[in-house]
């Protein structure tokens, strides 16, 4: 059995896996080690499409079976990959739905606690929609925003409005490929369709499906989602916070949000500081009410409001172990089963709030938005009554200050002022050199690798080989807990150009951007940088890179190939799910860069992944003109020491 040390980097970790070793409890740290996975499985050629299966191909003797269908290796591993890319399309897709029904709620007057927080970002969006502006009153341009949004799912033909601000030449490119995305929900059923037994067979055919499938997430259903939230809740800025377990309170009520969706975490914001239940928080003998998020809504309710991060999504149980924590509201996606069995044995309520999302163990109080700060108020009074029936507390004092909440629009704003906002500062940081390149580091964490380490490392190796990284995700958070995203670490970690722009602006040289369907924003900031100048026509010939170094959802995978589809390098490690079928992965791996000017890649070494990144951005600065001959720095043991929080 591994060392905990082995299993995680982060101390406030350790500390509690020690905790639930010696408790008897159960993690996901340790259930990965009891779940050995499969060959067939790992290598994507393991099929149950149908009754006739399960059918298993041997990736090291493809040609000797055939599933009973007669399906063979390439097209089981193209539906298995295609499949992943459905369900993270939907789970994004079916996210940003739930955000254009509240706008339209909001817009009514059918949800009287939420309100539109952004007006200049309602009518930057009207105006990409075609939607008149002219002397309407705001709350009806927002239910044409709404509506507009709302129609794009069902959308049968045509071109996904969204989409249509990518980089001409990169249209052109998904026109020429017919994958260019007509509605969110089509592409989706369609592709679940296409990997029914006895539809697509042809691997290419499929792959390509899987392609206008992502593409209908990232400038679909994932930009719905973002886009709609900021005209909802206010664009972030950025802003200064702290994060991991040691943010909980021993003398406070600690509320923990987990899950996606900042419609029910903003309420539940609004709610915990309402005087009256600081109050009722009082009454049972706490200081006060203190909420913490983990997983994505975490990130959303720290960019537009500061409030501090419990973990990533590998911490859920670990917060639980605590023994603090009265209450975890979460609503989708990534919230481990495994949660409900260790409240079980504690005084922590899981309280559940989507139909969609029930579990064993929990408490279900449904949310429902016309109802909105209401229902938040039973939760909090629910998380208040917990707090009396507490036992021994035990919280690692373990806690990182961070920066957090930039995105496109704070990037225009910083670089060029509130009246010549303009990336050209960025662009011409790149051109010259000073800035090598812009990395997207994204993704979620994975118990087959050891917790945060491969983040930070390739983080920590980008940045001081001169690249400016941007981050979403559970990757962002296991960044921000080595106090990598303050600014002043710039001077420390980078080269001196890279850490002059830092200062000049007053940015750290690590930028967290947001949550998952918050990857949409890089889209916006690579087309922001082709349409500035200097670096290209289209997203595939500037020096950018995307990398998912400890994935696991289905939701990275259809990150990914929508970056790859929009032209961006893209690595992932851990593991591979179509390394069963060669054709399968030359296709993405190779075939795709001559389709899409951009491949997939998989890297599981981190310094082997840096060094594919730098390579990639190096090769397309030269094809720009604005190489310049560089040493690798390799990170050696002293830096890393000298970089330990
Ligand atoms: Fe087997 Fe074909 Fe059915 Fe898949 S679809 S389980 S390969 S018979
Ligand atoms: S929460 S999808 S573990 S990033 Fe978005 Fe984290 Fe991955 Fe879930």
């Amino acid at each position: 059995m591994a060392e905990n040390e082995e299993k995680t980097v982060c101390k406030a970790s350790i500390e509690m896996l020690k905790k639930a070793e010696a408790e008897g409890m159960d993690t996901a740290f340790q259930r990965v080690e009891q779940q050995k996975g499969c060959a067939f499985g790992e290598a994507g050629s393991c099929c149950r499409l149908c009754n006739m299966g399960p059918c298993r191909i041997n990736p090291k003797k493809p040609d000797e079976s055939r599933g009973v269908c007669g399906a063979n290796i390439d097209t089981i591993v193209a539906r298995n990959f295609a499949r992943m890319v459905a369900g993270g399309t939907s789970a994004h897709s079916d996210h940003g739905r739930a955000v254009a029904e509240t706008l339209i709620l909001a817009a009514k007057g059918e949800a009287k606690d939420y309100e539109i927080k952004d007006r200049i970002k309602l009518l930057e969006v009207a105006a990409d929609l075609g939607v008149e502006i002219g002397e309407r009153e705001i709350n009806d341009i927002a239910l044409e925003v709404g509506e507009r949004c709302l129609a794009m799912f069902g959308q049968q033909e045509g071109e996904l409005a969204f989409a249509l601000r990518a980089p001409e030449p990169r249209k052109e490119i998904w026109r020429d490929l017919r994958v260019f995305p007509r509605g969110i929900d089509r592409e989706v059923v369609e592709l679940m369709h296409r990997t029914n037994i006895g539809v697509d067979q042809d691997y290419e055919n499929i792959l390509m499906a899987c392609a206008r499938c992502a593409l209908a997430d990232g400038w679909g259903g994932s930009m719905v989602g973002t886009e709609l939230q900021d005209i909802l809740f206010g664009t972030p800025v950025p802003l200064e916070s702290k994060i991991n377990l040691g943010v909980l309170k021993e003398d406070e009520v600690n509320i923990v949000v987990h899950g996606h969706e900042p419609i029910l975490s903003e309420m539940i914001v609004l709610a915990a500081s309402l005087p009256e239940m600081q109050e009722k928080a009082k009454q049972v003998g706490a200081k006060g009410i203190n909420l913490a998020g983990i997983c994505c809504t975490a990130n959303e309710i720290l960019t537009r409001h500061g409030i501090p991060i419990a973990g990533n999504v590998l911490q859920q149980e670990l917060a639980l172990l605590t023994g603090a924590v009265e209450a975890m509201v979460v609503d989708v996606q990534c919230i481990y089963q495994g949660i409900g069995q260790i409240a079980s044995c504690i005084h922590t309520d899981i309280i559940t709030t989507s139909p969609k999302a029930k579990m064993p163990y929990a408490r279900h109080i449904e949310f429902h938005e016309d109802r909105a700060l209401d229902i938040a108020k039973e939760i909090v009074s629910a998380a208040i009554e917990n707090f009396p029936k507490r036992g021994k507390v035990s919280i690692p004092d373990v806690r990182e200050s961070l920066i957090a909440g930039f995105n496109h629009e704070y990037i225009n704003y910083m670089l060029g002022g509130k009246f010549r906002a303009s990336y050209r500062p960025l662009n011409d940081g790149v051109i010259d050199g000073r800035i090598r390149g812009v990395v997207g580091v994204v993704g979620c964490n994975n118990p087959r690798v050891t917790h945060d380490d491969i983040h930070v490392r390739v983080t920590k190796e980008l940045v001081a080989n001169g690249c400016l990284v941007v981050m979403t995700g559970c990757a962002a958070q296991s960044v921000a807990k080595t106090g990598l995203m303050l600014p002043e670490v710039a001077r420390k970690i980078c080269p001196q150009g890279l850490w002059e722009i830092c200062e000049a602006v007053g940015i750290p040289p690590v930028l967290h951007c947001g949550s998952c369907v918050d990857n949409s924003r890089i889209l916006i900031a690579c087309t922001a940088m082709v349409h500035e100048g200097g670096l290209g026509d289209d997203i595939s010939e500037l020096p950018v890179a995307g990398c998912a170094p400890e994935w696991m959802s289905e939701k990275a995978i259809s990150i990914g190939e929508y970056f790859v589809a929009s032209g961006v390098y893209t690595v992932f490690g851990v593991k591979w799910p179509t390394l069963g079928s060669k054709n399968v992965t030359e296709f993405l791996f190779q075939k795709y860069g001559e389709l899409f000017k951009n491949t997939w890649d998989f890297e599981p070494d981190p310094e082997k992944m840096v060094g594919k990144i730098l390579s990639h951005i190096d090769n397309k600065r030269e094809a720009l003109g604005i190489s310049a001959k560089r040493e690798r720095v390799l990170f050696d043991m002293a830096m890393r020491r000298e970089l330990e929080v």
